[in-house]
């Protein structure tokens, strides 16, 4: 069960996301987890001002040609936030030499939520983006991300048939697995929709109507975990919902903590989701 996981995303200093969350996430599912930071930011981008962003695309294939040196090999690839378009054809670089047999390829094409694109993207990544959303295995995205990548209305109510499509659409090929955050019928719940084999399961949780910045990093890394823990791909998904629905909850009623998700105190919750 120890297995090598390489995850690829920035650095924000502060805000509790990305690699600052992913790295302690699949650590304590018991991942050795090996982290390649995209660029160096003071905070995220989504509610601060004036951040810094050093760019460390050029890092990536120097990093790449030292592991290549040292065979240093992985049994799965998370990659999360990029930097830059530049960065999407390193990862198609390090996925092809470093990715032993049957080594997933797990996306999370984290670039817009609520309807909106962050702040430093624009259409150019998004076309870039979906040309890695088609190499991945596995594919992690919320439903404004969905929208974004096939071109379809983004929708704030829709019904199942939107869903299907939207999945259907996204879908490059059958053997690839979608799970769609997010995904709410009701006023009063949201789940998680896992696409695979044509088949669509629905995992239904409560909705906690002040969400907070940084859950789907949350949610990614303990998918991620979970299924490199051999669940399946929907009691990852289930796993991970469960786990971050409880982080929701710690963080609720703390106006001052509006950047990022409490999970440090919840991770021996997930470490008994995954028993
Ligand atoms: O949580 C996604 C994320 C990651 N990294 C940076 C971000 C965001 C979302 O805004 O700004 C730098």
């Amino acid at each position: 069960m120890y297995k090598k996981v390489l995850t690829l995303q920035d650095i924000s200093c502060y805000g509790q996301c990305s690699l600052t969350v992913a790295l302690p996430i699949l650590s304590a599912c018991g991942m050795e987890t090996i982290i390649l930071p995209s660029a160096i930011l003071s905070t995220h981008t989504a509610g601060f001002t004036g951040f810094t962003f050093r760019d460390l695309t050029e890092d990536l294939d120097k990093i790449a040609d030292h592991w290549a040196k040292e065979n240093i090999n992985f049994d799965c690839f998370y990659t999360g936030y990029l930097g830059s378009i530049e960065q999407i054809d390193k990862v198609f670089r390090i996925a092809g030499e470093r990715l032993n047999e049957g080594a997933p390829l797990i996306v999370d094409p984290a670039m817009a939520d609520n309807g909106a694109l962050y702040s430093i993207f624009d259409m150019e990544y998004v076309k870039a983006m979906k040309k890695l959303c088609d190499k991945a295995d596995i594919l992690l995205p919320n439903i404004t991300e969905a929208a974004f990548l096939t071109g379809m209305e983004y929708k704030e109510s829709y019904d199942e048939a939107y869903i299907k499509e939207l999945v259907e659409k996204l879908s490059a090929n059958e053997k690839q697995i979608i799970v769609l955050t997010g995904v709410s019928y009701k006023k009063e719940t949201t789940g998680v929709v896992v696409y695979e084999n044509g088949n669509i399961q629905y995992y239904e949780h409560i909705r906690i109507e002040k969400g907070c910045h940084g859950t789907g990093d949350v949610y990614a890394s303990a998918f991620v975990g979970a299924l490199m823990n051999g669940k399946t791909a929907f009691d990852a998904a289930k796993i991970a919902a469960d786990y971050t629905v409880s982080c929701i909850q710690n963080t609720q009623g703390d106006d001052s903590h509006w950047y990022g998700v409490k999970f440090e105190p919840m991770l021996g919750h997930l470490i008994e989701l995954l028993k």
